[in-house]
């Protein structure tokens, strides 16, 4: 099959020599030798989004090698099977329809000779009905009260996206109505929360799959004991809704299935908040502005799937990181938006990308022999200026940056958006200009340093520049911008996955330590069972044991 001898393959010696040639050139040169670089290579998305990606170390030849690896890969043609429903997740033999979720033109989408859009319409519906009840006081809690509390328990795939999306679209919350999130099994998570709400009006929405997570349904349990306590077991109807793909265990649980918003299989976690896993998105900024979101994912699902690569963001943006990964041997990316709302970007972007793509078995099962998934991190602006910055400018790692930042501020303090947005461009202009020895030798001459301590500093001053940033630009932030970067993630992730080879949809790298963790459970709540794992771990659970005498 294809799928090893993509490392072997002509293109795939192409990029690697052409690389050759690329590492030795310089960013600010190309610059030089070229005023329409800019111009060249930035794309946007009518008034939504812009995106200059010239800041990386790129020329035409590396982008039309890049190009001509994509379509070796098949990508059109992967990118309609994703679309039109194939079971594109192969080891679990799943459609992948999270863009069903936000097909706004309702065109049939058959899985197993079935439409899923009149599911998929009839639960928006129901979201909308509810959403609308709760924040408008017509669905009350047990005690007539309304219900102003939201609490979504769940984790990953079911916490990361919502959280993430109702944080950064916290300027349109209802007034009055709160939202908290509770995952970590860790018992202060919701120790925390439960310490700051009345079981009068609060609304639990127990958000899982398969509704089968240790974390889940023992932060559930607590909860619902917690308001049982409080209000008394026929309260529960009034307090807890679920979202799940599992009737019988959401039953099983003691939620009426009517409180259920249901959702499917073709739907991964880690893709998820644009379904019944958003209904705390729902309610805090409202359905309407939900559907919003849903518009500007599907946005850019159209432009993804009609528009040339040369002119398609996820796909520029997938092929730059392919080259850095896969060729210049950069294996990792950074996060960084320019927004306080947009602050847990980051960390719902790692599990997107690092769950998706952190793979080590090709679409045949055999082990691939090229790197795949990079690692992510980030953190907003400019706040990390401040912290890990010193590493990205100055560091021996190369990190290649994604800058994100509104052009239009949120609030009236305009004065604060002016500096933030000359930070995250000077950022850029800084990572790739980089300062050489002379200029800084210079400098420290200019401020009367002595020829000694120029000498000395002149190194530390400097910066090798050279490293790249791609910086995205949207004019605002609002749910349809929201819908439209998240997208846009997504399908660059997607198309990272059909370079590689890879199935991007199931996360089998997540249950080893699950299940090891089922085992040392009853050794941690019983000192008298034998210990058998290696001996380090026999000695941590000794100790722990000990500790806890
Ligand atoms: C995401 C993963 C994972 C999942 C959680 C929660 O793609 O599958 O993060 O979302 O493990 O699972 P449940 O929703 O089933 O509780």
């Amino acid at each position: 099959m294809f799928s090893n001898a993509i490392n072997k393959s002509r293109i795939w010696k192409k990029l690697e020599s052409h690389c050759k040639s690329m590492r030795r050139i310089l960013m600010k040169d190309l610059f030089a030798q070229d005023e329409k670089r800019a111009e060249k290579f930035s794309l946007s998305l009518g008034e939504t989004l812009f995106l200059d990606y010239s800041k990386n170390r790129i020329c035409d030849k590396t982008m039309s090698l890049l190009f001509e690896l994509a379509r070796a890969r098949h990508l059109d043609e992967k990118i309609n099977a994703m679309f039109r429903g194939d079971k594109i997740n192969v080891t679990e033999k799943r459609s992948v329809l999270h863009t069903a979720l936000r097909n706004r033109d309702n065109h049939p989408i058959i899985v197993d000779g079935k439409d899923v859009m009149p599911e998929i319409n009839a639960v928006l519906k129901k979201m909308r009905q509810f959403s609308e009840d709760v924040r408008f006081g017509r669905f009350k809690g047990y005690t007539g009260k309304k219900l102003v509390n939201i609490v979504n328990i769940g984790i990953g795939g079911s916490d990361l996206g919502p959280f993430m999306a109702s944080e950064a679209l916290r300027k349109y919350w209802m007034k009055g109505i709160n939202c908290y999130f509770i995952s970590n099994i860790d018992g202060t998570a919701c120790a925390e929360v439960l310490s700051k709400i009345d079981p009068e009006t609060t609304l639990f929405i127990v958000a899982s799959k398969t509704f089968t997570t240790i974390e889940t349904l023992t932060n559930a349990k607590t909860c619902r004991k917690w308001l049982v306590d409080a209000l008394g077991e026929p309260a529960v109807s009034k307090h807890f809704v679920a979202l799940s793909t599992n009737t019988q265990e959401v039953a099983k649980f003691g939620i009426d299935t009517q409180n259920m918003f249901e959702f499917w299989d073709f739907v991964g976690g880690r893709y998820s908040m644009w379904s019944a896993i958003g209904l705390s998105i729902a309610i805090a900024v409202g359905m309407d502005n939900f559907e919003k979101m849903l518009d500007g994912a599907y946005m850019v699902d159209k432009h993804f799937c009609e528009t040339a690569f040369e002119h398609n963001i996820p796909v520029i943006l997938a092929l730059i990181g392919v080259w850095y990964n896969n060729f210049m041997g950069i294996h990792r990316y950074g996060v960084i938006p320019y927004d306080q709302y947009l602050q847990y970007l980051p960390a719902y972007l790692q599990q997107l990308d690092m769950e998706s793509n952190g793979k080590s078995v090709d679409l045949s099962g055999d082990y691939v022999k090229y790197m795949t998934g990079p690692l992510l991190f980030g953190g907003a602006g400019t706040d990390v200026q401040h912290s890990f910055f010193q590493l990205i400018h100055q560091g021996t790692e190369v990190v290649p940056c994604d800058f994100i930042i509104p052009a239009i501020s949120h609030n009236e303090m305009g004065a604060h958006h002016e500096i933030l947005l000359a930070n995250v461009l000077a950022q850029g202009e800084a990572l790739m200009k980089g300062k050489t020895i002379k200029e800084a030798a210079e400098e420290l001459k200019a401020a009367g340093k002595t020829p000694e301590e120029v000498e000395f500093l002149k190194k530390f001053k400097s910066f090798s520049g050279n490293r790249p940033s791609n910086t995205i630009i949207l004019k605002k932030l609002d749910p349809f911008t929201l819908g439209a970067l998240v997208a846009i993630y997504e399908h660059k992730i997607f198309v990272q996955g059909v370079i590689w080879n890879i199935d991007s949809f199931d996360q089998m790298g997540v249950e080893l330590g699950k299940k090891l963790a089922l085992g040392i459970l009853p050794e941690l709540q019983n000192k008298s069972v034998e210990l058998h794992h290696d001996s380090s771990t026999n000695a941590l659970i000794q100790l722990v044991r000990d500790l806890r005498e």
